[in-house]
């Protein structure tokens, strides 16, 4: 092949986007809760060792490219639409203005609002560290980070508190710090609570995320199991209000089973508020698209959520590669990841509803029938072909999620 010169490149890759097919239109795309951040369109590609390969992206433009794909809803940082200076001045409700403009006009909503206390040099420490005035100014970014959400409409705030934790140990006291964190999140749930009154408008759901390393040495709050019991200490003030942002990525990086912790986030009914993306176990936070590394753990993740009822976003928050340009952000990266959602979405109703695995498990569940409720042995022979059905399962799971269930199969060379 020629050399494709750089005029031509950006009309190879469109031309090979559509030659993949399988696309869904804005239309269908805009069913799903499906929820694009400032951050992950706006991404430069920078990191610890890597220089940006792209610039800044103003919310005018992520929002209007949004709807052009036919992502329904936009979610931000404070200060990834505002400069420090301009937190919680005049500056501020002026661009909330713009915002909210630009929201009506390509007909997105806002769906969530996060404060952003891990970027900034006055968090060095943590948003709950030892100084009282760090803590204080801490409340009044999540306060403020409330009203925001107020104003622009949203249902959700969301809280990651990276930099709660330390590098060295012995200054930082765990019970002190996660009892101020709490004294935070409690000034948040007054704050909402004072102003959804004001506005006549129901609170926020509040959404802890939690992820297992980085920024800090160690994380104070690292999974999402560690901050249910911070939920349930006691030192929420309204406890009912806070509940879950797990991220896929984040509980596969400390080795866990993500399908396992959104169960138990299910069990607890806090999960309100789902991050989509993917992964590699015990690596750092790669935030890559959902689905191009896990794409059977995906499938059976959406069956879990698909089974109870899960109606909340489902938040695309991962990093558009460093290879992908300005423009491939929005004509390849944002468009594949919503299309391979929506797909395992379907294919997990697909599952659902097929008639292997639906007779497989009704047949697992009614086990081997009586015998004797003391002898192991007996209980065992009675159940031994039917645990068959697990391997079948999932072999039917593999089969579903490449398509050879619709008879398609793949010839070998003779
Ligand atoms: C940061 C983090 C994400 C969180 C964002 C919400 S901040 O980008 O890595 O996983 O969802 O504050
Ligand atoms: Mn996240
Ligand atoms: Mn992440």
């Amino acid at each position: 092949m020629k050399p494709v010169k750089p005029r031509d490149q950006q009309a190879l890759v469109a031309r090979l986007m559509d030659a993949c097919g399988g696309a869904y239109k804005p239309k269908q795309r805009r069913k799903h809760y499906i929820t694009g951040p400032q951050w992950a369109a706006s991404y430069e590609g920078h990191a610890l060792f890597h220089a940006p390969t792209r610039h800044a992206v103003p919310f005018e433009t992520v929002i209007a490219e949004y709807e052009k794909i036919g992502i329904g809803y936009w979610c931000t940082h404070d200060t990834d639409v505002l400069t420090y200076d301009e937190v919680g001045k005049d500056a501020q409700w002026e661009t909330v203005g713009r915002i909210r403009k630009s929201l009506k006009k390509h007909g997105l909503k806002c769906s969530m609002v996060t404060t952003e206390t891990f970027h900034h040099a006055v968090f060095a420490g943590g948003p709950a560290s030892e100084s009282p005035e760090i803590r204080e100014y801490a409340k009044f970014r999540m306060e403020n980070t409330v009203a925001i959400g107020h104003e622009l409409g949203a249902e959700f705030a969301v809280y990651w508190p990276g930099s709660l934790g330390y590098f060295t140990q012995g200054a930082v006291e765990e019970v002190q710090t996660l009892t101020w964190y709490a004294e935070g999140m409690n000034h948040a749930c007054e704050a909402d609570i004072r102003i959804a009154k004001e506005k006549g408008r129901p609170t926020l759901k509040h959404c802890m995320e939690a992820k297992p390393f980085e920024p800090q040495g160690e994380i104070l709050l690292p999974t999402s199991d560690a901050m249910l019991t911070w939920i349930n200490s006691g030192l929420l003030t309204h406890p009912e209000m806070v509940g879950l942002n797990p991220e896929y990525l984040h509980e596969l990086m400390w080795g866990g089973a993500p399908r396992a912790a959104l169960a138990r986030a299910l069990m607890a009914g806090k999960l309100w508020h789902f991050d989509i993306n993917d992964g590699y176990r015990l690596k750092h936070d790669v935030d890559i698209a959902v689905g191009l590394v896990n794409p059977l753990d995906w499938l059976n993740v959406l069956v879990l959520l698909r089974s109870h009822g899960y109606n909340g976003p489902f938040n695309l928050d991962y990093k558009p590669p460093r290879t992908t340009s300005n423009w491939g952000v929005f004509a390849v990266s944002f468009p594949t990841a919503v299309d391979r959602f929506i797909t395992l979405w379907e294919m997990a109703g697909e599952l659902m509803a097929d008639k292997v695995m639906q007779e497989a498990s009704a047949a697992l569940r009614a086990g081997g029938g009586p015998c004797d409720p003391r002898d192991a042995t007996a209980i065992f022979e009675a159940n031994k072909e039917l645990l068959n059905l697990h391997e079948l399962i999932a072999h039917r799971i593999f089969q579903l999620l490449v398509g050879a269930h619709r008879g398609r199969t793949y010839s070998t060379k003779k």
